[in-house]
């Protein structure tokens, strides 16, 4: 036999690639720096060589936190955040967080290994079996399978480009085990990818938009402008900036919208935003969408002749809740930028009975809540370890704040003020308890910053083995628990067993101790004094720490602020008030 004619292993090898590559080539050539996910079969290897190749692989402890961190890498750098998981559990597990992004219009892609197609097709019991893309698409921007490794590069700048481009959102996207293992010739595949241009690209307003806007803000007696997360994901900052200054116009930030101008900015009416929704009569949405959060635009809350201008990319979501009289089609730098450049000089502008009706109420709201702030009971209210938090940041605009809960969500987003841009993430337009150690591990991945998590008990449960990753990574994100034992609070007695009522959780719970379990640094205070000290401590040393705040189990209300969507029971005595 001739051997010299036979092209030798190696390289017969070297000329071949497989699904696995192509996966992570086409990631890179798209400039994916970072993977979230967790392993198991089939993309363990996935990981690996995406990690050999200089992407950087997150390792989480449950799908959900891998899925919560793609999504906030999303909102934060409006690039699709990348989650990677293994068939059916895992990938059922990933799917809460993709809805989640989808729901709070963050760009993530998930992307997830499945058994056999032939299979699973004929459901004979495969190894994690379920039909995935059935099972993602009603939960997902858009689904997409990749049946045949020559089709890589396709579903990947598929799934990039619609993650992205109009009202982002979570795509997913499936790539069976037999996909990944299958082989093709290195060059022909090399071909088949390819690096998306301009995925999200720009949107302008037509100028009769523009103009039909303005004309309705120039005649406004009351007018206002609502920052959403939208606007906040758009950075356009100095867009926005341009246009509220350059008008006068009163502003209110939504949540993850703080610190988009910072909040101590003259035309904040954040402390008087009551007043404001009830009397303002010419609305702009901006990055905003009218839904629960404000109210759907009804009365009482809002007045029943205000009239709204809408700045949004997504054309259906005008009219979703109240006639928009003037929509605005675009992308809001683009819009703002429009807005700017045909507005004339005075012609929109806040009326001075106006901005001092609001300004009277600020003042009047700020020394109540510096009353409520400045007491000193023992245990310690919400208000009071939240008023050493925010003394701490205050000095610290650089910390990038993560919230949720329920009273530890509606108190700090009212208490601590942001200084910066896109630098509060928090439970968001769904209320999710379970966002928090993903999105802190985000924040301090992406963005190489400091991290303050301030979640309610309850709410750190949900996701707090992450703080092994945390302390795995020795990533600088400090925890603060804020301990009241309980779901709301930890008060409530069940009157009938010796069982713990529903909303209790353990009394004394040492939440302290479990970080120290992985090598990170605990506290455990139980003054606003402490707090201080035990946050300055940890902020100082850069690496995982968790502050466990000792509250009054009494403190808080059920629900927090939703008190009122809380349906109570028609029969008299179920409900504990
Ligand atoms: P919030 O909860 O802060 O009020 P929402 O999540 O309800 O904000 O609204 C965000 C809105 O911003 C969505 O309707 C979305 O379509 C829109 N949006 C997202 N990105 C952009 C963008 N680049 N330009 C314009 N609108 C955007
Ligand atoms: N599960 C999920 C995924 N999201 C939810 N929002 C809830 C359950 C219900 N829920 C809330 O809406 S807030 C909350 C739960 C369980 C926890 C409240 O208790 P906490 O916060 O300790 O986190 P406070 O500060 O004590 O109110």
């Amino acid at each position: 036999m001739e051997l010299r004619e036979i092209t030798p292993l190696a390289e017969r090898r070297a000329s071949l690639t497989d699904g696995f590559h192509l996966v992570v080539d086409a990631l890179k050539l798209n400039g994916v720096q970072t993977i979230y996910g967790v392993v198991g079969i089939p993309v363990t290897d996935l990981a690996r060589l995406a990690q050999a190749s200089g992407i950087r692989y997150i390792g989480f402890r449950h799908e959900a936190s891998a899925g919560n961190a793609a999504a906030a890498a999303g909102f934060l750098t409006k690039r699709p955040g990348i989650c990677l998981t293994v068939s059916a559990p895992g990938f059922l597990n990933g799917l809460v967080a993709l809805a989640n992004a989808t729901t709070n219009c963050f760009p993530m892609i998930q992307i997830s290994g499945s058994s056999e197609r032939p299979i699973v097709d004929l459901q004979r019991g495969d190894y994690e079996e379920l039909d995935q893309l059935a099972a993602a698409r009603p939960f997902a921007k858009a689904a997409y399978r990749i049946n045949r490794v020559e089709d890589i590069g396709l579903g990947v700048a598929r799934a990039i480009r619609t993650a992205v481009s109009g009202r982002p959102g979570g795509v997913y996207l499936d790539v069976p085990g037999a996909v990944l293992g299958q082989a093709m010739d290195a060059a022909a595949g090399a071909g088949s990818l390819w690096q998306v241009t301009d995925p999200a690209p720009r949107q302008l307003p037509s100028p009769e938009a523009v103009d039909r806007a303005v004309s309705l803000l120039a005649r406004a007696q009351r007018p206002l402008v609502v920052l959403g997360k939208g606007a906040a994901y758009a950075q356009a900052d100095e867009q926005v900036r341009a246009f509220v200054e350059s008008t006068g116009i009163p502003y209110l930030a939504m949540s993850m919208a703080k610190g988009l101008l910072p909040d101590d900015h003259p035309q904040s009416v954040a402390s008087a935003r009551s007043l404001a929704l009830a009397k303002a009569d010419v609305v702009m949405l901006v990055g905003a969408r009218l839904n629960w959060l404000l109210g759907h635009g009804e009365a009482p809350q809002w007045s029943p002749d205000a009239t709204f201008v809408q700045v949004d990319i997504d054309a259906t979501e005008l009219d979703s809740n109240q006639p928009i009289a003037a929509p605005l089609v675009g992308d809001i730098g683009s819009v703002m930028t429009a807005l700017v450049e045909r507005t004339q000089a005075g012609q929109v502008a806040a009326p001075v009975a106006w901005r001092d009706e609001l300004e009277a109420r600020k003042a009047r709201n700020a020394a109540s809540m510096r009353q409520r702030l400045e007491a000193d009971p023992f245990p310690m209210q919400f208000s009071n370890a939240l008023r050493a938090v925010r003394d701490v940041l205050r000095h610290r605009p650089d910390v990038y704040v993560v919230n949720e809960g329920a009273n530890a969500l509606d108190m700090a987003r009212n208490v601590i003020d942001m200084q910066r841009p896109r630098q509060r993430l928090d439970s968001g337009t769904w209320g999710v308890m379970g966002i928090g150690m993903g999105y802190a591990i985000a924040a301090a991945v992406e963005t190489g910053a400091q991290v303050v998590a301030i979640e309610g008990d309850s709410a750190f449960g949900f996701s707090g083995m992450e703080i092994e990753t945390i302390c795995r990574y020795r990533l600088p994100v400090s925890v603060v628990v804020l301990n009241n034992g309980g779901v709301y609070r930890g008060d409530d007695v069940n009157a009938v067993s010796c069982d713990p009522s529903p909303t209790t959780l353990s009394p004394a719970a040492r939440h302290d101790r479990l970080i120290e379990a992985f090598g990170g640094t605990g506290y455990h205070v139980t003054t606003p004094d402490e707090v201080t000290a035990a946050l300055k401590a940890a902020l100082a040393s850069r690496g995982p720490a968790l502050v466990d705040c000792v509250l009054d189990p009494g403190a808080g209300t059920e629900s927090g602020h939703l008190t009122h969507l809380n349906p109570k029971s028609a029969v008299k005595g179920t409900h504990h008030d």
